[in-house]
């Protein structure tokens, strides 16, 4: 088994240095996305791309509609209105159960230095896996013209990691802090302004190899439709603050097709 030196690039990126892991908590904090590109070290990085191309058979793809906030409409509101506006997401999973046990996506997932760094940039007591057998480490396929359209996440921080970036289109554009949902905010009015194209978001670029952080729950975005003739493979790591909890089954439903 490879040990995570050879996977992660620590010279870079010491994540168990307490002034590295402060600055990146100050990154996080201050622009709403802590970057990090060239994350993994060449050959694993190889090695993770050429598994996921080999994957990509068993990928769930599917056009779907959902709300930002990817929970049912509420009938209590207008169609149009901020809470039930129908956006489309089109793209291929592969979920936790079909990636292979060997994946060096599971040793950087379960590596306790990598999750004990991520606490500490989250500010989180600890990080567990999902419940269910399918929302820990996803796979994520984006052919031409496929993309994740606006949307708030489940879960308050999400890990994603370029496998191979696009060769155009395919950026992250995100509204920060749109919502605080610790005051139960949804923020109708912010999201139909971001929704109408009325804010300006920020945007980033991915690179093979980036591990990118950020505060999902809260802030609004999505993925820009990829151009071009290479796949956008990007991984997304899923943790919880609380063990033994599942993704919701709606979302489980939209992104998987299928609960278990
Ligand atoms: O692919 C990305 O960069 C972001 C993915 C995302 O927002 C999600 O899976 O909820
Ligand atoms: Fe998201």
């Amino acid at each position: 088994m490879m040990g995570l030196s050879s996977i992660i690039d620590l010279q870079r990126y010491p994540l168990g240095d307490e002034h590295f892991i402060r600055r990146c908590k100050t990154e996080l904090n201050g622009d709403g996305v802590l970057i990090m590109s060239g994350f993994l070290c060449s050959d694993a990085l190889a090695a993770v791309k050429r598994e996921a191309v080999d994957s990509k058979h068993s990928a769930y793809f599917c056009a779907q509609t959902h709300t930002v906030y990817l929970s049912a409409p509420d009938p209590q509101y207008p169609e149009h209105h901020s809470r039930n506006r129908q956006i489309v997401s089109t793209k291929g999973c592969v979920p936790d159960d079909l990636i292979p046990q060997t994946s060096l996506l599971r040793t950087i997932y379960d590596s306790a230095t990598v999750r004990k760094f991520l606490c500490k940039v989250l500010e989180e007591r600890a990080l567990y896996p999902y419940a269910d057998a399918l929302s820990s480490i996803n796979v994520h396929y984006y052919e031409a013209g496929q993309e994740l359209g606006w949307h708030f996440d489940n879960s308050s921080f999400a890990i994603t990691l370029t496998v191979q970036a696009p060769d155009a289109g395919g950026e992250l554009e995100y509204v920060r802090q749109l919502r605080t949902t610790a005051a139960g905010g949804a923020n109708y009015d912010g999201v139909r302004q971001a929704l109408d194209g009325n804010i300006i978001p920020g945007r980033l670029t991915f690179s093979d190899g980036m591990l990118v952080v950020f505060r999902g729950k809260e802030t609004l975005h999505r993925v820009t439709p990829v151009r071009g003739g290479k796949d956008r493979i990007q991984v997304v790591f899923a943790y919880n603050n609380e063990p033994f909890k599942p993704l919701a089954a709606e979302a489980r439903q939209t992104f998987y097709g299928r609960l278990q």
